[in-house]
């Protein structure tokens, strides 16, 4: 052994090293948790966190532990949110349209990324889509529904073709006339009125998957307006969203779109100015002021206990 590492070594003894630990100091008792386990202790909530949380698939009375949230909550959070991005992630295929009988336009975005980083590009057509609407497209319609992916190409897929087969029916059905069934890709909202401008609709409707929420990624949206032409404000729309088999489902959805559409025509207007107060029978649970009929929120994650 070195003679360094000797000193130290006496040096070690000298101040106690060799000496034995003192005895571990008693642990305190680490006290229960708190029992308040969603969902096993319903009946612990009040009465009016029980009746909200009946009506919506918002997260409400969703109790907690201690000051976290129970582990089932946190793991369906955490799926929800992964079905909320695979949602957005999904593009719209390029024969879609073409396979289900759709005129197929495009917005002057190039890829899925660009779409979601710039929303200007997606409310102007390009020029191929214009050149197509003017030669296929049926002209001086009442109202033109556009199917189109938006922020869910998910909610597209799964029931666009569904309201817009609803919807062309209902309008039908009150005398209005419809235009050719086409489908717009990598669109917002505003692209509509570039389309219904160019094809002389009154009315322009745009059904496009609206951004996927928590419990939501197939939701669809519709948006309505007058007169369609580059420019208009949202403040010249009405909408509709959670269109969707656990929100409005496409039937009921449909014939209130018509019930908006007809308005429109029949008041030349839209948006704000639009006078809806003599259609409260008409639009149903949606021009009432009452809680929505109970609805069951998915679970995605079962824990066990
Ligand atoms: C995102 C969003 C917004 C964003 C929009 C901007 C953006 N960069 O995306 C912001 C935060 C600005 C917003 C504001 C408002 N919103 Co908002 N919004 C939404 C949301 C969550 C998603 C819409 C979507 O995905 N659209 C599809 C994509 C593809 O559209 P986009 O072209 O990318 O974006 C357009 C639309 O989102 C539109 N928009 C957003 N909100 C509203 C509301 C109305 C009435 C109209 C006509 C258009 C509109 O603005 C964007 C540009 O044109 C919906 C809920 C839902 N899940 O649908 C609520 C929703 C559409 N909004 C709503 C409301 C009430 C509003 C406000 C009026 C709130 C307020 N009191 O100020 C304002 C009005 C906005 C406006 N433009 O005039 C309501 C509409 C209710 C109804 N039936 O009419 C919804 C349904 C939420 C709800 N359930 O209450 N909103």
């Amino acid at each position: 052994m070195s003679r360094t590492r000797q000193l130290i070594d006496a040096l070690r003894d000298k101040m106690g090293g060799a000496a034995p630990l003192p005895p571990p100091p008693p642990l305190p008792r680490v006290p229960e948790p708190p029992a308040r386990v969603y969902p096993r202790r319903a009946e612990e909530k009040s009465a009016y966190a029980r009746e909200a949380a009946a009506h919506t698939t918002a997260l409400l009375g969703i109790g907690h532990v201690g000051t976290r949230y129970a582990t089932d909550v946190v793991l369906q959070f955490q799926a929800e949110l992964a079905v909320a991005h695979g949602a957005v992630g999904q593009e719209l295929p390029d024969d879609w349209a073409g396979k289900n009988g759709l005129i197929s336009l495009q917005s002057r975005v190039q890829s899925h990324r660009e779409f979601l980083l710039r929303p200007d590009l997606g409310r102007r057509l390009t020029e191929d889509s214009l050149a197509t609407l003017r030669t296929t497209a049926r002209r001086g319609v009442d109202v033109q529904p556009i199917v189109a992916d938006g922020l869910s190409a998910v909610a597209c897929m799964q029931s666009g073709l569904e309201l817009l087969a609803e919807f062309t029916k209902a309008c039908e059905a009150r005398g209005l006339t419809v235009g050719s069934p086409m489908c717009a890709k990598f669109a917002r909202v505003w692209l509509e009125d570039e389309i219904g401008h160019e094809v002389q609709a009154k009315v322009a409707v745009i059904l496009l998957g609206e951004r996927p929420g928590l419990g939501t990624g197939d939701g669809l949206s519709a948006y309505l307006v007058y007169a369609p032409t580059v420019g208009k404000t949202d403040g010249d729309r009405n909408m509709m969203s959670n269109i969707h088999a656990r929100g409005t489902v496409p039937k009921v959805a449909a014939d209130r779109l018509a019930v908006l559409s007809k308005a429109m025509v029949d008041q030349r207007t839209s948006g704000v100015s639009l006078d809806l107060s003599h259609l409260t029978a008409e639009l149903g649970e949606a021009a009432g002021r009452h809680p929505r009929a109970p609805q069951e929120r998915v679970r995605l994650v079962e824990v066990q206990s």
